[in-house]
């Protein structure tokens, strides 16, 4: 048996300073998860899960939501089952027409169930806020109600040791994290959307799939892609494919011990065409120095750029090490 795992496709994210920019990064974020459907169906899988933040916002735009049915609908005419819950950006629920809008093989979860294919059954949870033990318990339980059950429990949780961002930050011993050293033996695996970075903790008992596609420049330097889950027999084996994603360019400049920030910027080194972050660190700016931003990089001409800090009582700390290629 096939599987193919993704989580945290937010459909309806944007990016940019222009409505044009805004609404190229929407389609960008539709054809990363099409992409990878699309990747399922030419590996003949024979079940994809969704590890939730389908969508970026609880309530969608309704043209998000209807290019979203639309990618929904092209992969269900495939007759492979795709399994969905909500995670955080979804409010733990998804959006009642999503619900309504079911189909034989689009399974969407919006409690926890215990949902049974072929070789694995798939035991699944909405995201829970605060302290989510007592649901991660009641998992625990059912699996070792269903001893014979092959089962991935799917959900959208912080694990013990997860890690983000440029500085690798580690999740640990917080009452919103969660350990697997109490599941039993017939659980093969946890698979959580929610980390956006790729990443296999806790002994082997946890994989993140990472997000479709990158969605803020912590994860810069992470890849993009999907699991690819094989299962046959006793034996299971678990990888990550990697997709393309959009470049992205973060420039830092040291100006503590500077003057005007007019001398550090050097507009050759900016790529107009990819999303990119200047950031300033060490002091913070001056009005003046925030107003001669906006007028050098007018949102027309430079829609992908961003500055930081964006007010003027805001010191940053250097917090990229970025290696240009
Ligand atoms: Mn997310």
């Amino acid at each position: 048996m096939r599987i193919v795992a993704t989580a945290d496709s937010h459909f309806g994210y944007e990016y940019g300073r222009s409505s044009v920019a805004k609404k190229e990064s929407i389609q960008r974020m539709n054809q990363a998860f099409e992409n990878i459907l699309n990747e399922a169906i030419s590996l003949q899988a024979d079940l994809v899960l969704h590890g939730g933040d389908v969508f970026n916002r609880s309530s969608p735009k309704k043209e998000v939501i209807e290019q979203a049915y639309d990618i929904i609908d092209r992969f269900a005419e495939e007759d492979i089952p795709l399994v969905i819950i909500p995670g955080n950006h979804d409010k733990s629920v998804l959006p009642e027409s999503l619900v309504n809008h079911l189909n034989k093989h689009i399974h969407f979860l919006n409690k926890f169930s215990l949902l049974d294919f072929s070789e694995i059954s798939i035991l699944s949870f909405p995201f829970v806020s605060g302290d989510p033990k007592i649901i991660f318990e009641k998992a625990i339980r059912k699996a070792k109600e269903e001893p014979s059950k092959k089962i991935i429990i799917l959900c959208h949780q912080l694990f013990d040791g997860a890690s983000f961002g440029p500085h690798n930050y580690v999740f640990t011993n917080r009452l919103d994290t969660l350990k697997t050293d109490k599941l039993p033996d017939n659980v093969l695996f946890v698979v959580s959307g929610h980390i956006h970075r790729f990443q296999n903790i806790q002994n082997g008992r946890v994989y993140y799939t990472g997000s479709v596609e990158r969605t803020s420049f912590m994860e810069i330097t992470e890849p993009k892609g999907y699991l690819l889950i094989e299962i046959e027999g006793d034996y299971h084996c678990v990888r990550f494919c990697k997709t393309e994603s959009v470049p992205m360019d973060v420039i830092e400049y040291d100006i503590g011990e500077m003057g005007l920030i007019s001398s550090v910027i050097n507009e050759d080194e900016i790529n107009n065409k990819s999303r990119t972050l200047l950031r300033f660190t060490g002091r913070s700016l001056d009005a003046n120095e925030i107003k001669f931003l906006w007028a050098r990089f007018p949102a027309k001409e430079y829609p992908l750029l961003r500055f930081s800090p964006r007010n003027s009582d805001m010191v940053l700390k250097k917090l990229y090490n970025i290696k240009k290629e």
